[in-house]
């Protein structure tokens, strides 16, 4: 056995995560054991205690008649209820709040409000965020003799029907004797899995104060010792065997907090790390051993070649996607390489059950396999070209990234939205560990705006800024409204190409061509904060350097971009997929 080099490592990087990450960074330890519930707490007040044990300090929604006792309960707790003008963005919220600080909540109201919210729930089931959800609903007494309450759509449970598809775990609150255990399981449950969770409570059931209650203890998640030994002998043997093995890192690194671990493994052994498109700056991306994002023919071409010609790819808790696989245009295979995630250990046709993600890395690191020295391609910092502003050119997608690029530090969160916003930041080098927040699985349009609010409250300490197409901000762009009513400071930059753009890359149609907005004056008529119309590299550079000295409000950036200008990115994928389709 090798000595464990970088165990200080780990450490040095729990140092930087925020406070309740690192509480929680422990993957599938329960949070806490609650040995009895404490007396005299009514469901409602417990419900909010146990989301303060998980660190939740920021409640978003929206309110309605069947959660107004609850909202008002949330209201005289420590906690603080942040209320946005639709449910779906309290769901993107809550979605980029969780994925910033570990975990993270949002409150309904029954049917309207829940159904609306559904969509961003699902987001976060498919990008693994753990959002506790919960909603009012009618009271359980008022159910008697089957009344057509409003919001009701055809039976009682519907809602909670909806929602059992899209969370881990979903239960209604309707018995005191086992409300106490179903809302320590459902929190565990979100915790240890990384997914959303729902509950329902039924408006008279918030203010009960049950007279039994029950525990839940939970169960202990522990990897096979023998089918986890195993399996770090062949990883192990297979690395050394290797000429040219590389990592590929993934978002569940991030979910389990394993960045520190797959650190030590790269730097004890000198293997080189990608991250996939979800995982993006999971590693920092500056890191001497990053070479960049491995995205198929959408990435650059020296590291999808670097990386489909390694005899061992080393796939690190990451999704499969068509999106990470360069909408599977990646030619990665799967007999050359080792893929460990929360739900599978493959080390070429080998399956291993019962192996924890968190145990393999770990376990792979102090084995310390001798792996070969390799001439490696630069990284993403060393690779680029240096950047000369051409004031009067009109800016392009490629050439705006460059100029934000240079304006970042490793005190910047970067929020992406679906469409080219997307591909285009692929190509900036994010400096801090996951300052990178995008829906690049599940894709839907209108997260990045909401996002903003729940990464800022969570991190208020860094900068946040913004980069969405126009048609996503025209979904949910009035999210402003809540930036400014709390005076968050962002930079929102609203890439302004009259519609759908990646959509008439597919397929031309009048339908890709959206109404114009005047997105500039958008913050005047939202009461705070400024706005910038830009057409050229020295409008944009002038309103981009007036926005990152504004610390104290929210900078809105309307960038006029080419109808058929598209980021390198988005143009390598077109290529890529070309070939595909006429091969
Ligand atoms: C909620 C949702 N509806 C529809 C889509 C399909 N879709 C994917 S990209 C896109 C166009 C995005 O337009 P815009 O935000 O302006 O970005 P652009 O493509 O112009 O860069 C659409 C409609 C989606 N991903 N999400
Ligand atoms: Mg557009």
């Amino acid at each position: 056995m090798h000595e464990h080099k970088n165990n200080s490592n780990a450490s040095s990087v729990s140092e930087t995560l925020p406070p309740t990450l690192c509480k929680l960074r422990t993957g599938r330890r329960p949070v806490m054991d609650r040995v009895s519930a404490p007396e005299g707490l009514s469901i409602g007040q417990y419900l909010i205690s146990r989301l303060a044990d998980y660190g939740i300090q920021h409640v978003f929604g929206l309110p309605g008649d069947y959660v107004l006792a609850f909202y008002s309960m949330l209201e005289h707790s420590e906690i603080k209820l942040v209320s946005c003008t639709r449910e779906d963005c309290a769901g993107f919220a809550a979605d980029a709040y969780a994925r910033v600080h570990g975990m993270g909540a949002v409150c309904v109201t029954y049917g309207v409000g829940g159904l609306s919210l559904a969509n961003s729930i699902a987001g976060a089931y498919a990008e693994q965020s753990p959002v506790i959800v919960i909603s009012g609903a009618t009271g359980l007494k008022e159910r008697v003799n089957n009344p057509l309450l409003h919001h009701r759509v055809r039976d009682w449970s519907t809602q909670l029907d909806v929602f059992d598809k899209l969370c881990a775990a979903s239960l209604e609150l309707n018995d005191p004797v086992t409300a106490f255990r179903d809302i320590d399981y459902a929190l565990d449950i979100a915790h240890r899995f990384k997914r959303p969770v729902y509950l329902e409570v039924p408006r008279d059931m918030v203010d009960v104060v049950p007279e039994h209650s029950r525990n839940f203890a939970p169960p202990p998640i522990e990897s096979d010792p023998e089918a986890l030994a195993e399996a770090i002998r062949e990883a192990t043997a297979r690395i050394e065997k290797a000429k040219q093995p590389v990592i590929v890192a993934g978002v569940e690194l991030h979910r389990y907090g394993l960045q520190g671990e797959t650190l030590a493994l790269a730097n004890a052994t000198g293997i080189p790390i990608t991250a996939s498109m979800l995982a993006k700056s999971v590693i920092s991306e500056t890191h001497p051993l990053y070479l960049g994002l491995y995205e198929g023919a959408m990435g650059r071409e020296q590291i999808s070649s670097f990386v489909e010609q390694s005899d061992c790819v080393i796939l690190l808790g990451t999704m499969l996607t068509d999106v990470n696989l360069g909408i599977f245009t990646a030619k990665l295979n799967l007999a050359n390489s080792i893929l460990a995630t929360s739900e599978e250990l493959r080390i070429s046709h080998h399956h291993f059950h019962n192996v924890l993600i968190e145990d393999f890395i770990q376990g792979l690191a102090e084995s310390c396999p001798k792996a070969r020295k390799q001439t490696l391609p630069p990284g993403p910092s060393v690779a680029r070209e240096p950047f000369i502003l051409e004031k009067d050119r009109l800016i392009t997608t490629t050439r705006l990234v460059r100029r934000l690029d240079e304006s970042l530090d490793d005190k910047t969160i970067v929020i992406a939205d679906v469409g080219d916003a997307l591909f285009a930041s692929s190509e900036l080098v994010i400096r801090g560990q996951t300052e990178f927040l995008s829906p690049a699985y599940y894709t839907s349009m209108g997260f990045a705006v909401p996002a903003a609010i729940g990464a800022k409250m969570a991190r208020p300490d860094l900068k946040t800024i913004v980069l969405v197409g126009d048609g996503a901000f025209q979904m949910t762009g009035m999210e402003l409204s809540t930036i400014i009513k709390h005076r968050l400071a962002a930079t929102i930059i609203v890439l302004d190409n009259g519609g759908y753009g990646t959509e008439r890359l597919i397929h031309e149609g009048r339908f890709n061509d959206i109404n114009v907005w005047q997105y500039q004056m958008l913050p005047q008529v939202l009461g705070g904060g400024k706005g910038y119309e830009v057409r050229t590299e020295g409008e944009f550079d002038k309103a981009l350097t007036a926005a990152q000295s504004n610390e104290t409000e929210v900078n809105l950036i309307r960038v006029h971009i080419g109808r058929e200008d598209h980021s390198l990115t988005l143009d390598r994928l077109g290529a890529g997929l070309a070939k595909i389709v006429h091969s």
